[in-house]
């Protein structure tokens, strides 16, 4: 799969695709991350890029001309490319479209600075607008390189073990259970009995449980929308009666 970064700031995306998962995956030529710097198409004498907003305001709004010309070149290489633009007004991105972007072949990224880009170069050349996130960055490089983390992780033979099942648990909104390694005790704290117990249907049942009971707890809004099983069902009711007999003040 390939990545085309349109950005100003080339340079913030050297290490952090150098290293670990992503550079692993890079070099077994799994992804092909590669930066272009929108103001080696800016024509003009100084490499201007920006100017200032038509009816006024503050700031700066990033020029539509080296945008096209950037978009167009990598376009006429690969007409099937999907252009992307990273914005707070975007789609929320979440795991689903994760998966459906890694089912593409190449993706071009838009990173936008200052205000934002002239709202022709959205209109022309722009296929999906992304955000990732209710909050304001700096710029649209971090947001590139989230989208990109995300995707890459989903292709074949970039995570080391095969994780398709575990990717489907999220999908079908559940979080994970809560994980531990060794020490045993850590300041007097330990492991639950049952992880040691080697008994994996009971193991199997708690981190169910576990995850229901985290899920019901930090993110109800994704339980609402959970495909449960008839198991996890029957669970979820049993987690629920024992919070009711808690709160009743019957309970601990
Ligand atoms: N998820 N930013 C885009 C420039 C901008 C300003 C105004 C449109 C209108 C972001 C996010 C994000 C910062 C990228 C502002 N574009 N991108 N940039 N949240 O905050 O994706």
């Amino acid at each position: 799969m390939r990545f085309d970064i349109l950005t100003l700031f080339p340079d913030m995306f050297s290490s952090p695709f150098r290293e670990s998962i992503l550079g692993k995956a890079i070099e077994k030529g799994l992804i092909q991350i590669r930066t272009i710097n929108i103001r080696d198409f800016a024509l003009n004498k100084h490499q201007v890029v920006d100017d200032t907003p038509y009816g006024g305001g503050q700031g700066m709004v990033m020029k539509v001309e080296p945008i096209a010309r950037a978009i167009e070149v990598v376009k006429s290489q690969d007409p099937s490319a999907w252009t992307i633009y990273l914005t707070p007004q975007g789609k929320q991105f979440n795991q689903e479209i994760a998966l459906t972007f890694s089912s593409k072949s190449h993706l071009i990224l838009l990173c936008g600075r200052y205000e934002g880009i002239d709202e022709r170069a959205r209109e022309l050349f722009i296929d999906e607008e992304i955000s990732i996130g209710d909050y304001v960055l700096t710029g649209g490089e971090l947001a590139a390189m989230v989208l990109i983390d995300a995707v890459s992780r989903l292709l074949p033979g970039v995570l080391g073990s095969d994780r398709s099942a575990e990717e489907d648990s999220f999908l079908n909104s559940l979080l994970e259970y809560p994980q531990y390694t060794r020490p045993f005790d850590f300041r007097g704290s330990s492991v639950p009995d049952v992880l040691l117990s080697g008994n994996h249907s009971a193991i199997s049942l708690w981190r169910r449980r576990e995850a229901l009971k985290r899920t019901l707890a930090r993110r109800p809004d994704l339980l609402a929308k959970a495909r449960l099983s008839n198991e996890e069902q029957r669970l979820l009711e049993a987690i629920l009666q024992e919070s009711r007999v808690d709160k009743s003040g019957d309970g601990v």
